[in-house]
């Protein structure tokens, strides 16, 4: 007699809810998918930008004999960068913001999620008659990054001597600028005072792991690429800024 038999419906089934359950468990869902896509794509764009100002900072010479300068913050957003004579347009303090000047660097002109790259430069470092050189001296005034808006730009906790900072604002893009809003304008403000610290002219930048509304600190999701100065000279002037 033949004892072999087939599955039953509520074995078939068993089963079928087991694979369900394994199978949704290992698959990201797809939002999530699109999103870690796009935190790539932006780590990659902000490399790109990253390197296209350290290569203009290569080409062009400041006056000071074998100097170099660094390109300043586009402002009016057509993607060139804005001067007032030597120095960059609208400085205020140390610091020069605005935006990448991506025309001129040749690089893409937004992150992953549509909005333009926020660029901030030690202002003496972008003045095409100060630049730097070899033999510079630390910026007095640099760029910092911090774990949290609070920090005190003399004791920084996450980096210090910041040639320049970009800033992508990540994909709630609070407080970003993009082609659908004039220059001047932004999208909703950022309501965690950590992205504000990202937005404001100061030295003062905050790097962190992304937070979700409801902690106290508030919503983070902003994306920061820099350069520090000692980091700076030898990869424009590795051999010494000669003409
Ligand atoms: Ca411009
Ligand atoms: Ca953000
Ligand atoms: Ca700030």
């Amino acid at each position: 007699m033949n004892q072999a038999r087939g599955f039953t419906l509520i074995e078939m089934a068993i089963v079928l809810v087991i694979m369900t359950i394994l199978i949704g468990g290992l698959a990201m869902p797809l939002s999530a998918q699109i999103q870690a896509r796009r935190i790539a794509e932006t780590s990659r764009i902000m490399e790109e930008a990253r390197e296209a100002i350290i290569g203009y900072a290569m080409t062009n010479p400041a006056v000071p004999v074998n100097s170099r300068h660094l390109p300043c913050p586009d402002i009016d957003g057509n993607g060139t960068e804005d001067r007032a004579g030597n120095a960059c347009a609208g400085v205020l303090g140390a610091i020069a913001t605005g935006f990448l000047p991506w025309v001129d660097l040749g690089v893409a002109s937004q992150d992953a999620w549509g909005n333009r790259l926020r660029y901030a430069v030690v202002a003496e470092l972008a003045a095409n008659n100060l630049g730097f050189s070899i033999g510079n001296p630390l910026p007095a005034q640099p760029l910092v990054a911090c774990s949290n808006n609070a920090c005190a730009a003399a004791a920084p906790d996450v980096a210090n001597n910041l040639a320049f900072v970009l800033v992508s604002h990540g994909p709630n893009g609070w407080g970003a600028q993009n082609i659908n809003n004039p220059a001047g304008t932004l999208l909703a403000a950022p309501n965690g005072p950590d992205e504000v610290a990202n937005l404001d002219a100061d030295r003062i930048y905050v790097s962190r792991a992304p937070t979700q509304p409801d902690v106290a600190a508030g919503e983070f999701d902003d994306r920061l690429s820099w350069i520090s100065f000692p980091q700076l000279i030898p990869r424009v002037c590795p051999t010494g800024c000669s003409p």
